[in-house]
């Protein structure tokens, strides 16, 4: 519970609704899909839908620039006065549209300084961006990682793009998990809460995720979110088949338990969509389309 933490961590987990199982009875986050590029593939991902680094692959939304986002957070937090957090979460990856990104979270740091700030991302480009993470004060950051090693990478990761270069297999796991976890080491030295998502896929890493639990809880990690692969047929195949099955309630549940022996486990996710609105699990997203916002400005 909180009332071990120190106080600084206290402060900063108490009104974010993921970071704290408390705290999402009573506050609410949005995002703003300002992400549309991603710069891996993850066989899970179908890019014709919405799909965020929280990897639930939804709806397609509208994708919004730094300037229709702005507005839209000022006219959702002058709504819901629960909304204490603005998140980017794709639908493609925050940190491979870094000037959209940025723009948004400077102009909020700006505009609209009590609402914390929070990113999710694959972690690719995260030790490039980390002292730009660090100056727009955004103190929670989400890293998806799904393993540790690289053969198991290359069943998930079919390639990355990197250095100008697409690259494949092996190579490409090894490259996103060294920065994965580097880019972890360099935002726990910089105060950042990080948050570690992992999707369980059976038969894939299942067996692997207790290992990446111990692994990042050791670099500082804060908290670590088990997460169901979502493996129907409309939200893309796996490795190209439809064959590959989600896991059952209790295949997640008796890992979520066994990971959390050693660390702290998020039990509370609603895997949301990249333009998700309101308490979690909620989705109020209709409300603010940017013909309503117009209309109320
Ligand atoms: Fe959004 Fe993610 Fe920030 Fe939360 S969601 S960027 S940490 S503000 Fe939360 Fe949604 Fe689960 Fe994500 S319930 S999918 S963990
Ligand atoms: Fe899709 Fe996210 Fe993977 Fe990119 S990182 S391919 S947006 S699931």
């Amino acid at each position: 519970g909180l009332a071990g933490l120190p106080a600084s961590v206290r402060e900063q987990v108490q009104n974010h609704p993921c970071f704290s199982e408390k705290a999402h009875h009573h506050f609410a986050r949005m995002h703003v899909a300002v992400a549309p590029a991603c710069n891996i593939q993850c066989h899970y991902c179908n890019r014709k839908y919405d799909c965020s680094n929280e990897s639930r692959p939804g709806v397609v939304s509208e994708v919004l620039t730094p300037d229709q986002a702005i507005r839209k957070v000022k006219a959702v937090a002058a709504a819901i006065p629960q909304m204490t957090v603005l998140g980017i979460a794709g639908p493609g990856d925050p940190l491979a549209n870094p000037e959209r990104t940025f723009e948004t979270f400077r102009r909020l740091s700006e505009e609209t300084p009590d609402i914390k700030l929070c990113v999710s991302t694959n972690g690719l480009r995260l030790p490039e961006f980390a002292d730009e993470i660090a100056r727009y004060n955004i103190q929670h950051v989400t890293i998806t990682i799904n393993c540790l090693d690289p053969e198991i990478g290359a069943r998930i990761y079919p390639w990355i793009f990197w250095n100008h270069r697409r690259i494949r297999g092996v190579k490409a796991a090894k490259i996103l998990i060294r920065n994965q976890l580097k880019g972890l080491e360099m935002l726990v030295e910089r105060g950042v809460l990080v948050k570690v998502n992992s999707v369980m896929i059976p038969g894939v890493n299942d067996h692997h995720l207790a290992e990446v639990s111990r692994a990042v809880k050791e670099r500082g990690a804060f908290l670590h979110n088990v997460m169901p692969l979502i493996a129907e047929a409309e939200h893309g195949t796996f490795y190209g088949v439809t064959g590959q099955r989600a896991p059952s309630n209790a295949e997640l549940h008796a890992l979520q338990e066994s990971c959390s022996d050693s660390m702290s486990m998020m039990r509370h996710c609603r895997q949301c969509r990249a333009d998700a609105v309101g308490m979690l699990g909620e989705d109020r997203g209709q409300e603010f389309t940017l013909d309503k916002i117009a209309s109320q400005e």
